[in-house]
């Protein structure tokens, strides 16, 4: 079995202002900024009667209620969350990106529970959400994962930067899966099936499939690309003409070694970054530039390399360079 997700104990869960006050500020999203994406609406769950089941090819059948699920010692992941963007439209960039502080524990722990048949390779994720989409009707929001990943992956939460869950985040549970694509995040979990083979499904292998650079076939979306986003100045800012501090996150399915910047067309020059700390999770890292701005429009973008050596590409793909534009003025 793969190694468990990389999470520390949470003995603070109740604490959110001010949630890990030595980061600088922005390097969590605020819950109130977090991306919200549901396909078929935001389901009503009764807390009371929801129940986790962990089923399938497995020597014991397991089903959980809330409280017991919440009485479980409770850990820590912090990881950059990311949606895909539209299924329909693979290519195009969203940046729908945050980096949040989930509080739960890894889906291993269930599993070992129920003790996985040998049967068993690939893990099914249900949520209670159900409806229409894409002119398919009685369809449930499922995503799937081999056993491996799901195993060394998936964590379960309860509670998002210290907070409980709010209904459109997926209360009261979802899981997690750090440096995959949110679209393998479920939401409102509520089945876990472990079975032989993967399911056939609109979610699974009729979209969210692309090909990757370099392949000839379609694969689900699952790792994340290497990407950047700029966060100050925002898009179309306007301020005074002087130094201004460019600033970003970056993030990959590995640490980023390196960020560069372009203001104008003058050359890329390596921004000062972040690196991963030794406690990090899969967290983005930070960047910042000063750069002098004359007086006017300016084109400014950031390029994120990772430790595997992807680059980001040009304009075309969903993670290309990242590009804004801001105007200097004479105060
Ligand atoms: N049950 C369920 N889970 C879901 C979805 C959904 O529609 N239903 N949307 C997915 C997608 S595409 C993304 S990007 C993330 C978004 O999580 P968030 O809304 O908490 O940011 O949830 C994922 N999990
Ligand atoms: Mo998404």
């Amino acid at each position: 079995m793969a190694q468990a997700p990389d999470v520390t104990p949470d003995a603070t869960p109740d604490v959110t202002p001010g949630f890990a006050p030595e980061r600088a500020p922005g390097f969590f999203t605020p819950v109130p900024d977090v991306f919200v994406r549901t396909h078929m609406g935001v389901p009503d769950v009764d807390a009371d009667r929801w129940t986790l089941s962990v089923e399938g090819l497995v020597e014991r059948p397991l089903r959980i209620g809330l409280a017991e699920l919440l009485a479980r010692p409770a850990r820590r992941l912090a990881a950059v969350h990311e949606c895909f963007g539209s299924p329909f439209a693979p290519d195009v960039p969203t940046r729908a990106v945050a980096n949040v502080a989930w509080t739960g524990f890894p889906l291993a722990e269930l599993l070992d529970e129920a003790r996985p048949l040998a049967q068993a390779r690939h893990v099914w994720f249900e949520g209670v959400d159900t409806g229409s989409f894409h002119g398919e009707d009685g369809l449930t929001y499922t995503k799937d994962l081999p056993l491996k990943d799901a195993h060394g992956r998936v964590f379960l939460a309860h509670r998002m930067n210290g907070e409980p869950l709010t209904a459109e985040h997926g209360s009261p549970v979802r899981a997690v899966v750090p440096r995959m694509f949110g679209t393998n995040s479920v939401k409102w979990l509520t089945r876990v099936v472990l079975a032989a083979r993967r399911p056939e499904h609109m979610f699974t292998t009729r979209f969210y499939t692309r090909v990757l650079p370099g392949a000839d076939a379609p694969t689900p979306v699952r790792d994340v690309d290497v990407n950047s986003k700029l966060s100050a100045p925002a898009d179309g800012a306007r301020l005074p003409v002087g130094d201004v501090e460019i600033t970003g996150h970056a993030w990959s399915t590995t640490e980023v070694a390196a960020v560069e910047v372009s203001v104008d067309e003058g050359p890329w020059e390596r921004a000062a970054l972040d690196a991963l700390g030794a406690d990090d999770g899969p967290v983005w890292q930070r960047f910042t530039l000063t750069r002098p701005l004359t007086a006017g429009p300016h084109r400014v973008r950031s390029r994120a390399t990772d430790r595997t050596g992807r680059v980001q590409p040009p304009p075309g793909s969903r993670n290309s360079v990242h590009e804004i534009t801001v105007t200097a003025e004479v105060p």
